[in-house]
């Protein structure tokens, strides 16, 4: 593990971008072995009629539990370091990856306009909150430039997305995210294999095509407060009340 706690910077970047990226963080046979398995699963497994439903919800779903994946985010000390975040409170196991991959232009894959996670998805029944607190992405390939797939975030946007869930949102409408939200472009994530990107859960994003000629491939772990059922709905207004520390330091300034 090459570290093991989160500086003061990196705690107030986070509140005010919700967004942190560490460069080159995963790397070594931890990176390869997860590179290698999805690349393999890519060249041999991949099943073109079900891109819509690999780009809604995972590719390779057969390696979403498998150990060499999980270890991206378990092994690399990537589990340390984010989930002192919540500090604290504690994270709710991880036990699953989701692979996303944009393939290259040509490919009829569906674009993800500006989101938040697990609210109002198209593949859900209104209802349903698929939330957590926070994301963390592992950049396995592409990602070179913004128009290659990247992911694109709208930093801050967590506490325009939290004003929105309070005043102008209500359980069960289709809208994702408000129309200022969703006229932009956003901040593109331009990376290479072992970066990390980790976005608090109300940080709204964005995925388009990708015109380069190599496939933008990252693995996501969702990573949720062990009691996140009984405050999901709350912390859609409410940015800290799953990260007690950043709450208090919102509050006062320090922690
Ligand atoms: O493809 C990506 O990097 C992001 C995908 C995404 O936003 C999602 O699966 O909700």
């Amino acid at each position: 593990m090459s570290r093991t706690l989160l500086t003061d910077d990196e705690r107030r970047r986070f509140m005010t971008d919700g967004v942190l990226i560490w460069r080159g963080l995963v790397r070594g046979t931890v990176l390869d072995r997860a590179r290698t398995l999805v690349n393999t699963w890519l060249s041999e497994a991949y099943d073109p009629a079900r891109l819509t439903a690999y780009t809604e919800r995972s590719f390779a779903p057969d390696l979403e539990e498998n150990a060499d994946v999980l270890a991206l985010y378990h092994q690399s000390g990537l589990a340390d370091l984010a989930g002192e975040l919540l500090q604290p409170a504690v994270t709710a196991p991880v036990t699953r990856a989701q692979i996303q991959i944009r393939l290259p232009h040509g490919a009829e894959q569906p674009v993800k306009r500006m989101h938040v996670d697990g609210v109002s998805c198209p593949h859900l029944e209104p209802r349903d909150l698929r939330t957590f607190t926070f994301i963390v992405g592992v950049v396995l390939d592409g990602s070179a430039s913004a128009d290659a797939g990247a992911l694109h975030y709208v930093p801050g946007g967590h506490h325009r997305m939290a004003d929105y869930f309070a005043n102008d949102w209500v359980l069960g409408q289709a809208a994702q995210t408000p129309d200022d939200i969703d006229a932009q472009d956003g901040t593109a994530l331009i990376a290479k294999p072992g970066d990390v990107v980790v976005m608090h859960h109300l940080v709204p994003h964005r995925v388009g095509i990708n015109t380069s000629s190599t496939p933008r491939t990252m693995a996501y772990f969702r990573v949720s407060h062990a009691q996140h059922s009984d405050l999901a709905l709350r912390a859609l207004s409410d940015p800290w009340l799953e990260y007690p520390a950043l709450a208090q330091l919102a509050r006062t300034g320090s922690s």
